[in-house]
């Protein structure tokens, strides 16, 4: 009876307004059944695995996602008939050979990711066990206790997920006050809030951007850093203390491989990798920053190796910002230095990974299974990371459903840090509602 009967893919919508896809899994019992969608990004690692897409300018601009629809119906769904929803690994490992590309450009990453997900929400199904707990357990992952993890709220959204003049992608504040996730929560909404009137009252339009956060038009990037210093001080908080800083450069974004310069539109400049890392350093020294993604190319390496250097030498108490949270720090002591998160570098990728550990790049990765198109594969990228002591972020997509699966991956993973958006518009606050819940159980 906990065997799959039917696998059934359709095209919605997600949060852009494109296609995506959802998956259904019914079990033999023709009542045990589970839905799962797949999210998608607008400055996609070119490492990533292929999201497969029809390419059909009458259909959605040629955004459909109808042949990793038919790929599920007709290829998948056959293959997969018959066997133990529960049993994850098998399941990813037939769909992994059944594509049996590097980058799963057969059957699309997009399509296999609806399936491997929908069959471990069927298999929770089963055991009676919350997500979270039936990944975990399925994985055997090693942690102490059960944590939910720092939230990083993208307030300012730049780059490529609004309509704005900045450079840089995402301005995240991540409260770390001792309380609870609740309240962590609470903060870092009301901090979002206090950033919309002070925007405001500077004549910005607060508008928001595809991850929630205020896509407004600035004269630099470091007024945008000025405007949440002044919305966290503005909403009672003290910045460095009960809230720090964070920033997802997407730099491959404005990056020219060619010249290899760093090309600033805002301000008309151009910078090498030593004088980007310079201004990020400056930054460090000024502000309460404690992580930084992906800020610079994903195949940029000698400089990734160089920044990860430098910034393992910096101690952010030097700067006067003491991280005023005990169990902050007990849990995250590796903190204490500037994290510096490896997002398009790595792509959820365990061969990207090897490398980087081996060149010593970075010290945090994203971990997104869309980048990599399997919950195994994912899980196991991630236990990699740990090994090497880094630490994780688990993200969403700036194309995003109401699907909630990485609220739950996060808790399952123990991972420090969970980046789902701001904390606006439903796609967004579906994670953080759901780690409310996940929090109230595991008290
Ligand atoms: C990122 C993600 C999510 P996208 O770069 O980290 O914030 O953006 O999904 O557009 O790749
Ligand atoms: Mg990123």
């Amino acid at each position: 009876m906990t065997k799959i009967k039917n696998i059934i893919a359709r095209e919605i919508l997600d949060s852009r307004g494109d296609p995506t896809i959802e998956v259904q899994v019914v079990l033999a019992d023709g009542i045990t059944n589970a839905v799962a969608s797949v999210p998608s990004g607008a400055s996609l690692g070119s490492h990533e695995a292929l999201e497969l897409r029809d390419g059909d300018e009458k259909r959605y601009g040629g955004r459909g996602v109808l042949k990793a629809v038919a790929n599920v119906n007709k290829k998948i769904a056959p293959a997969l008939k018959g066997e133990e929803t529960t049993n994850q690994q098998h399941i990813d490992q037939l769909m992994i050979e059944l594509d049996s590309t590097p980058n799963k450009e057969n059957l699309g990453a997009n399509a296999i990711l609806g399936v491997s997900l929908a069959c471990a929400r069927t298999a929770a199904k089963i055991k009676k066990q919350p997500l979270y707990q039936y990944i975990r357990e399925l994985y055997n992952i090693k942690f102490p206790g059960w944590r939910i993890p720092l939230p990083q709220f993208n307030i300012i959204n730049g780059g490529k997920h609004a309509d704005s003049n900045l450079d840089f992608q995402e301005f995240m504040i991540i409260p770390t006050i001792n309380t609870s996730f609740k309240e962590r929560l609470r903060v870092g909404t009301e901090i979002f809030h206090q950033l919309g009137k002070v925007l405001k009252a500077d004549g910005l339009d607060i508008n928001v951007g595809n991850e929630g956060g205020y896509g407004s038009n600035m004269d630099s990037a470091v007024k945008a850093v000025e405007y949440i210093l002044t919305a966290i001080k503005q909403a009672g908080y003290i910045a460095g203390e009960q809230v720090v800083l964070g920033m997802d450069a997407g730099a491959s974004t404005f990056y020219l491989p060619q010249e290899k310069l760093y090309n600033f539109s805002l301000d008309e400049s151009f910078l090498d990798s030593n004088q980007l890392i310079y201004l990020y350093k400056e930054w460090f020294a000024k502000y309460p920053f404690l992580l930084l993604e992906d800020p610079l190319a994903e195949d940029d390496w000698q400089a990734w190796i160089e920044m990860t250097k430098e910034f393992s030498g910096l101690n952010l108490k030097i700067h006067n910002y003491q991280l005023d949270n005990k169990k902050f720090i007990k849990l995250h002591e590796k903190n204490l230095h500037p994290i510096i998160v490896g997002d398009d570098l790595f792509t959820t990728n365990v061969n990207r990974l090897n490398e980087g550990v081996k060149l010593g790049a970075a010290n945090a990765v994203v971990v997104k299974p869309n980048q990599i198109g399997t919950l195994t594969e994912t899980v196991k990228f991630a236990e990699l990371a740990k090994e090497h002591n880094y630490q994780l972020v688990v993200s969403h997509r700036s194309g995003e459903t109401y699907d909630d699966f990485i609220a739950d991956l996060s808790v399952a993973l123990g991972a420090e840090f969970i980046k789902a958006g701001a904390p606006s518009r439903g796609e967004r606050v579906a994670k953080y509602n759901r780690l409310l819940k996940i929090e109230e159980e595991i008290a």
